[in-house]
């Protein structure tokens, strides 16, 4: 039987075969009799809280939420995110895997050959996969423990529905540590004894009235703030909009310390130093030596509160090694005159400073050094634990910095099982291997089982991972080097996705299973993020697309598969589990915050908690070390750590230190054959991949079609490329196109393509059955076709995306014809059989 006919068997069998066509969402709507009414509801997400307008049953107007002053103009995209054209409409199998299961020709992954099947189908699928993966490896075959941005809600959260339907199943592999601040988490609890990133930070008010001087470190708030990881309602805007008058009247004096010009340098009007990319240590090395030197340095504060400065001492003067780190060496390596490293030594010393931490900056090789490095110059200042003083990792982040109301805040569906559940299959022998790896190391494990590491003083031991199961996240997004990332996956027997939209993740999957978004379900949360302004009730607003359903639904069906359907769901459904969180909540609350009956709540929209109380972070530690020591193990600031150095490591020694990195801009390593360091910052209009499936919204800065490459003008000219033309950006990983942007805001040397941007792979015919290749041209310009996939150091093991180096030329078209290829990112598989 040939391929063609045996299709047609199959269509004519139980499962249908589906030619998709693109029918418009808004039709489909209508097709399925949605309900006709004209009203105003409330509900939240990332991107903001709103009001939402439903007409006839579409979503027909979006406004913010009364107590959003500073909205994003990402709302212009929430329409978008519902009625999308690469929105999951139904179940979908690949193809060979739906013929062969575990056994199937897994290159064939990403050649977008999908079967529609119904949901009994796929779940049933699903579930005899884990058993033969539970059967054959055992628990370290199964690694579902990769999370991410899942949309906002308690009730749904995606990630919370997978982990715990399949932990019923059976165990699974699980990660340490995020992509975000993975080297910084790591770190800081040796240093300053929390992970800090995400900690309540000192309140903007006390920074606003105290400091004299702000260092913004790698740090883009004015961008970064505008999604929360609650439903946001952006009032950290208000302290950007007071700082920027106190800038312009010389109140404050704000020092961006970036490669680029950000966006909230732009907004404050305030200074920018240039630092050559990934250099921050030597420049604050330089920074370090030059208080020492004038001594300006707080001997007091480093006495009292600190412990290890003598141990870093002779490696500063250079006793050890040789090399004094004066500022004349550090303006060699960082790019930055002299003269102003001095200045900021006597700046930072001379007043009130804060040091605003950026996370981007620890998303490279060895990101655990800055972060080290910037707590031993705050220590050296000697103003940690006042207000306006000191250092912050977070205030970039989900509204921290405005003052918490204290409330507390809602429980979330369980993540875990319930006390006495126990799995299907209850084996907890991962054969050896670790049960938990580092979160971007699971390629590594993949590809390597078996292969032992070090990581953050232990060992860790690769387990033989055959599955992956992803919800909520979107890893062909998330993690570096698309191509390595083929190969691993065709090791793989079986890849399970749940998502709104055919993600590349989708693609390479052999089961993909459509969820509806936030706006077609129920649910709560917080507003406000950190500081937790009040409750939201998050109102369905349309009736689930297509046969898409609720993460609660997908998984209490796929519970029911395995005969565990009250066992999951409590015997609750949608609307008690909501009134249960809301009541939970409502008591935890009682006699500190008023909060209506739930009825009441729902039908108003949210509940107030009202304004929260300014805050300085560290001033217990400030008033009685003894009594509030930090959680290091002296209690003090460790700038020398004997656990770290103890566990001799060559990547991150007892104390922070300068370590050249295996891909370096400006003269380092590498950058004779790839000259341009690319940046992969977090998108200003999207929330990593999330809202570049909104088409018109992406359509306001797409360039061709393409996502935008921020090219210096300088570099641009001397590869013949103006405004607009199609570049192809390459290294020795792989190839991308994008569109040009040329803007002096990005210095010789450096460009910019914002991560999220969907990879969209096609063949060297331009076809998007070819992406599954290995080494395919990505034809939308996702930036980690091209990002290195190692770890920071052996301490931490995280993300090194900024340790990337590449080159561009003008694009001559496939084969040098001047033909552009199509964009194959979007609208799914598209023709999925013939
Ligand atoms: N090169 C480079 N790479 C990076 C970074 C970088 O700076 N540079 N940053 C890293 C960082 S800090 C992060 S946090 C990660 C982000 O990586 P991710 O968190 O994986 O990124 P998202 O695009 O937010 O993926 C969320 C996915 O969940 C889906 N989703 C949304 N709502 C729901 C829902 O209700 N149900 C289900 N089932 N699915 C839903 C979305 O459609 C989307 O596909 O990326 C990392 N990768
Ligand atoms: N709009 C929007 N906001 C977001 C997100 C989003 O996707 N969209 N994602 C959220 C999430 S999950 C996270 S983790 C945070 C990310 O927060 P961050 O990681 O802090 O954000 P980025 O914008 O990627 O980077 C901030 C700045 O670091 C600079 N930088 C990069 N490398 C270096 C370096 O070597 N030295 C110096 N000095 N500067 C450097 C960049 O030029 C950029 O201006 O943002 C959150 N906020
Ligand atoms: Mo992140």
């Amino acid at each position: 039987m040939n391929r063609r006919d045996f299709l047609k068997g199959l269509a004519s069998a139980s499962y249908g075969i589906v030619g998709v066509s693109i029918l418009s969402p808004l039709s489909a709507l209508a097709a399925m009799g949605a309900k006709s009414n004209d009203e105003w509801l409330t509900t939240g997400s990332h991107f903001g809280a709103f009001k939402i307008k439903r007409k006839n049953g579409v979503i027909s107007e979006v406004k913010p939420f009364d107590r959003d002053q500073y909205p994003s103009d990402m709302i212009n995209g929430i329409k978008g995110l519902v009625y999308n054209p690469s929105r999951i409409r139904y179940p979908m199998v690949r193809l060979d895997f739906l013929l062969k299961g575990h056994k199937s020709d897994t290159t064939q992954r990403g050649d977008l050959r999908f079967v529609r099947v119904t949901w009994d189908k796929a779940l049933t699928l699903f579930k005899e996969s884990l058993d033969e993966i539970q059967t054959n490896y055992g628990p370290s075959g199964l690694h579902a423990g990769q999370t991410g941005w899942r949309a906002t809600g308690q009730l749904h959260s995606s990630t919370s529905h997978m982990q715990r339907a399949v932990g019923m199943h059976g165990n699974f592999v699980k990660k340490v540590g995020d992509y975000s601040t993975g080297a910084g988490q790591t770190i800081l609890p040796y240093i300053l004894g929390s992970t800090e990133v995400y900690a309540q930070g000192t309140s903007w008010p006390l920074i606003l009235e105290n400091s004299k001087t702000i260092v913004l470190w790698s740090n883009d708030p004015y961008k970064n703030l505008q999604v929360g990881w609650n439903a946001e309602t952006h009032e950290a805007y208000h302290y950007l909009a007071e700082l920027k008058e106190k800038v312009k009247r010389g109140e404050i004096r704000v020092i961006s310390i970036d490669p680029v010009v950000t966006k909230t340098q732009e907004y404050l009007g305030c200074e920018q130093i240039y630092v050559n990319p990934q250099t921050d240590v030597a420049l604050m090395l330089g920074i370090a030596y030059e208080m020492v030197n004038e001594n300006l340095h707080d001997k007091k504060f480093i006495d009292g509160y600190s412990l290890g400065f003598e141990q870093f001492l002779p490696y500063l003067l250079g006793a050890n090694d040789g090399i004094k780190k004066t500022p004349e060496w550090a303006s060699k390596i960082s790019g930055v005159p002299v003269a102003t490293i001095r200045e900021l030594a006597k700046v930072m010393t001379a007043g009130r400073t804060q040091m605003l931490m950026g996370w981007c900056i620890q998303r490279q090789q060895h990101g655990e050094q800055p972060y080290w490095m910037a707590a031993v110059l705050a220590t050296m200042v000697g103003q940690i634990g006042l207000p306006g003083g000191g250092i912050s990792y977070g205030h970039h982040y989900s509204s921290i910095g405005v003052p918490s109301s204290g409330a507390a805040a809602p429980g979330a569906f369980p993540r875990n099982l319930d006390e006495g559940q126990n799995p299907v299959f209850d084996s907890k022998d991962f054969k050896g291997a670790s049960s938990t790896i580092p979160v971007a190391r699971w390629i590594d494990a993949i590809l390597e089982p078996g292969k032992t590491i070090d990581a953050n003083g232990s060992k860790v031991t690769y387990p033989n991972i055959k599955m992956m199961i992803f919800s909520g996240n979107n890893p062909w997004n998330h993690h570096q080097d698309r191509n390595r990332m083929k190969e691993a996956f065709q090791k793989l027997e079986a890849v399970v996705t749940v998502d709104i939209n055919w993600t590349a993740t989708c693609r390479f999957s052999d089961i993909v299973l459509p969820a509806c978004t936030t706006f077609e379900r129920n649910d709560i949360d917080v507003y406000g993020s950190y500081a937790n302004r009040g409750l939201l009730a998050m109102q369905k607003m349309v009736e689930p697309l297509y046969e898409s359903l609720s993460d609660f639904e997908i998984f209490t069906r796929f519970a029911r598969v395995m005969g565990k359907e009250k066992e999951y769901t409590r015997g609750m459904n949608e609307q008690d589990w909501l009134k249960k969180l809301y009541d939970d909540c409502k008591s935890a609350n009682d006699g500190k915050f008023k909060m209506p009956e739930f009825e009441t709540f729902w039908q108003q929209g949210y509940v107030h908690f009202g304004e929260g109380k300014s805050w300085t972070r560290h001033s217990a530690f400030r008033e009685d070390p003894e009594i509030n020591p930090l959680g290091t193990p002296s209690g003090l600031i460790e700038i020398f750590s004997r656990k770290i150095d103890q566990y001799n490591y060559d990547d991150c020694l007892g104390h922070p230190a300068w370590l050249e990195k295996s891909e370096r801009s400006h003269g380092g390593p590498g950058s004779d054959k790839h000259p341009i360091w690319m940046q992969s910052c977090h998108p200003d209009k999207r929330l990593h991949s999330q809202m570049c499936e909104s088409k018109t919204f992406r359509e306001t800065y797409t360039v061709k079609g393409r996502e935008p490459v921020y090219l210096n003008p300088v570099d641009a000219k001397q590869r013949g490329i103006t405004e607009g033309d199609v570049v192809r950006v390459f290294n020795d990983r792989g190839q991308l196109l994008a569109g040009a942007v040329i803007s002096k805001k990005f210095p010789e040397g450096v460009i910019r393509i914002h991560e999220g941007a969907w990879y969209g792979p096609v063949g060297s015919d331009g076809k998007k059955e070819g992406g599954a290749e290995v080494g395919a041209l990505c034809s939308y310009g996702d930036p980690n076709t091209l990002t290195q996939d190692i770890g920071s150091s052996k301490l931490a093991q995280a993300c090194s995306a900024y340790t990337c180096l590449v080159d561009y030329e003008k694009y001559k078209g496939l084969n040098s014809t001047g033909k552009l290829p199509d964009v194959s990112s979007f609208n799914g598989p598209g023709e999925v059989l013939l």
